[in-house]
């Protein structure tokens, strides 16, 4: 089915999951993005501890692809529920608007986390990592791994997605002070690795001086470093990966990947519910929250295993 529970995806957060109890406003729900993922298995472990520290009971419903199709009747079903508030990562900036004005206006407090509409009318806060500034902090580690030359390849996910788009920009922009190297443009995987492992197929056929890879995502990366070992061409193509799940952290202790962007999905989660209560209490709300990312590398990944996403 499309819908998976609270207590189907906190497996790993080592807490309860509450009685799913009726609608009213101590009741917040999150939608991420997908379902059954690292980063929103992390995000909802956050938010399900802040929740319970408030004394509020936090639900899970996702998707099981990253798909704004698939998104639209959870958000539907969720607004007939009632709930205070929403906690939603809207897969797509524009086609999530209309489900996500819906709960507005029927009186749900609606926050973005991760993810965000281009219109900015809908959520009362945003809670996210600055994605055009990992997408600059992927170009300058990237850069520094091949010694500021060569040809580079951008694996992105899907068009439309507010955070995963501004990294690709975020690289594309800061790529222009680092002269030696070029661009060879951004190509999309769908959200999907064996996709990405195909293009990162495709791509070294027709550039075999291919350098360096940017993945802005877990889908991406963990796709990536399948091609590149398919290819035979581990460490010899750099590569750069935003997100830290299982999959990732172990290419990068094997040398996969040299580099892993990861962001702090339990904060975001917690902060969320934080403004989600603020606004169901009539409290004051924070309209932009950014969190914090770290460049890891191997050389330091034990001191940084904190910033590893659960699964
Ligand atoms: O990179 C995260 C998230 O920030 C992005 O919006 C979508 O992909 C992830 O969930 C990783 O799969």
């Amino acid at each position: 089915g499309v819908l998976i529970t609270a207590a189907a995806v906190l497996a790993g957060c080592g807490g309860k999951v509450g009685n799913t109890g009726s609608a009213d406003d101590k009741k917040i729900v999150l939608i991420p993005g997908v379902a059954n993922e690292p980063f929103y298995i992390s995000m909802q472990c956050g938010a399900q501890d802040e929740a319970k520290k408030l004394g509020y009971q936090l639900q899970t419903q996702a998707p099981t692809q990253f798909d704004a199709s698939l998104q639209t009747p959870i958000v539907s079903g969720v607004i007939a529920t009632k709930p205070g508030a929403i906690l939603i990562a809207p897969t797509h900036a524009t086609a999530m608007a209309a489900p996500m004005k819906q709960a507005k206006d029927s009186g749900i407090k609606v926050v973005e986390v991760d993810t965000h509409l281009d219109d900015t009318s809908v959520a009362l806060s945003s809670i996210s990592s600055d994605n055009a500034k990992g997408g600059q902090l992927a170009a300058q580690t990237l850069a520094k791994l091949v010694n500021n030359t060569g040809p580079v390849l951008v694996i992105n996910t899907k068009a439309g997605t507010s955070t995963t788009d501004q990294r690709a920009q975020g690289f594309e922009d800061e790529l222009k002070s680092h002269p030696g190297m070029s661009s060879l443009g951004v190509q999309y995987n769908n959200n999907d690795a064996a996709q990405a492992a195909s293009i990162v197929t495709a791509t070294l056929a027709a550039h075999p001086d291919l350098a360096g890879i940017f993945a802005t995502n877990l889908s991406s990366a963990e796709g990536a470093a399948t091609g590149l070992r398919n290819a035979g061409k581990l460490g010899q193509v750099k590569l750069v990966g935003f997100d830290a799940s299982p999959k990732q952290v172990e290419d990068l202790k094997a040398g996969t990947v040299q580099a892993l962007i990861a962001q702090d999905p339990a904060k975001i989660g917690a902060q969320g519910v934080d403004e989600a209560a603020a606004a169901i209490e009539g409290k004051p709300v924070t309209r932009t929250i950014q969190t914090d990312m770290i460049a890891i590398t191997q050389a330091d990944m034990d001191a940084n295993s904190r910033y590893f996403y659960k699964s």
